[in-house]
């Protein structure tokens, strides 16, 4: 039943992704690859101590459009619609975390290069996601993950009747075990929009994500 269940809900969100993503498209202007306007390497700044002590970098990473640049923006407190993101962005309830949009989980990720991860879909968990969560799980490292698009889903469950935080309790248990499956020992899944901060599993996520790291160096 459950299985069946999360059948037709990645059925849903992918059709729902592509249909969104290609609506969105006329509107975004085709840029150069955000992993070429990175402007320096994080390596390079990951043992330098600033005015607020060691700095710590973040990779947000996923698929080409799940949301990377919008969920770095939310966290910000900024508006995802009509602002430019900042490279690194500066985390606001502490200002030595840098935030690294890091475009494609297709690609091998310098994983040394960053101190924690947010891993980001805005679909199923593929391979690729589940390797590099892997990767990150076997070298120590630890990373938070967000299925991100959520409210698209929240609106397709909505005309089906279905009851929303059952449902959404089984999307997040579904992708708690595909991590487990894939050797995450205490995976931790958001299910988050982030266009819409404040809903869903926002806070929870902004919560944990703050919590990693001590205001003191
Ligand atoms: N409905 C909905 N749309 C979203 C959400 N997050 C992002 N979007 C939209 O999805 C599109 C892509 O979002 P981006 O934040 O640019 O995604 P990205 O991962 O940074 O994309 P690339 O940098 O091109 O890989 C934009 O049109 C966003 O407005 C969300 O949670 N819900
Ligand atoms: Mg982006």
């Amino acid at each position: 039943m459950e299985e069946m269940m999360m059948f037709f809900y990645d059925l849903l969100s992918g059709a729902a992704d592509t249909i969104s993503r290609y609506l969105s498209r006329p509107e975004r202007t085709p840029g150069p690859c955000p992993r070429a306007r990175l402007p320096s390497h994080p390596g390079v700044a990951a043992e330098q101590r600033g005015r607020h002590g060691r700095t710590v970098n973040v990779a947000v990473t996923g698929p080409a459009g799940c949301g990377k640049s919008s969920l770095i923006l939310a966290m910000l407190g900024r508006d995802s619609g009509r602002e430019e993101l900042p490279r690194p962005a500066v985390f606001p309830a502490n200002p030595r975390v840098l935030l690294w949009e890091v475009a494609g989980v297709e690609k091998p990720l310098d994983l040394a290069a960053y101190d924690f991860f947010v891993l980001l879909t805005s679909g199923r968990i593929g391979e690729d996601e589940a390797r590099l969560a892997q990767d990150i799980e076997r070298r120590g490292r630890q990373f938070l993950f967000v299925r991100n698009k959520i409210d698209v889903y929240a609106l397709d469950t909505r005309q089906r009747n279905f009851e929303q935080d059952d449902l959404l309790r089984e999307i997040r248990r579904h992708f708690v075990k595909k991590l487990q499956a894939a050797g995450v020992k205490a995976p931790r899944v958001f299910l988050l929009s982030a266009l819409q901060p404040g809903a869903f599993d926002f806070n929870s996520f902004l919560q944990a994500f703050g919590g990693e790291f001590s205001t003191s160096p």
